[in-house]
């Protein structure tokens, strides 16, 4: 299975600002307990961040070739972005959202997501570890996918 994990903006700030909101992890460390999940799990998975909603878009539609599914943090695109749901949509790649926080706690304009309706689910609130669970769901997902489609 080849999975593609998406940051979104300002993820690689993350460990060197608003620590009190978003903790003290960096995206180098998430980055290589997902790559640890991995190698324990035997999936391939590449990890890939953007400031630009449109690499954004472009990566989720080359996707379609090489990915089996995309687990993202769409950051501040989530409530703003038709684009990157489009892209979601029109690939048709299994895709989990994730996010560091919970959003529903939170402010609210981050209340509504772009990205649901067109993902699996989504995994809000659990920090750093939302990453791996976001990978085990998607996992699971998709290996379900494939015994309901070999019946
Ligand atoms: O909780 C999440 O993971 C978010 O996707 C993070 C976004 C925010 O806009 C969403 O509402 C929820 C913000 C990512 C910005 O990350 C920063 C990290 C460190 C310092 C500043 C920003």
């Amino acid at each position: 299975m080849h999975v593609l994990v998406l940051h979104g903006p300002n993820l690689n700030l993350l460990g060197r600002r608003e620590k009190s909101v978003y903790g003290t992890t960096s995206l180098k460390t998430i980055n290589a307990d997902i790559m640890k999940f991995a190698r324990k799990e035997r999936l391939k998975v590449e990890i890939r961040q953007s400031n630009l909603e449109g690499e954004l878009v472009s990566w989720i539609q080359e996707a379609n070739t090489k990915f089996n599914g995309i687990v993202i943090n769409p950051a501040g695109y989530t409530h703003t972005s038709v684009a990157i749901r489009d892209a979601i949509a029109a690939v048709g790649i299994p895709t989990v959202e994730v996010h560091l926080t919970n959003i529903y706690k939170r402010e609210e304009f981050r209340h509504h997501s772009y990205i649901a309706a067109v993902a699996v689910g989504q995994i809000s609130g659990f920090g750093p570890s939302g990453y791996v669970l976001g990978l085990r769901a998607l996992t699971e997902h998709l290996k379900s996918a494939r015994t309901a489609a070999a019946r």
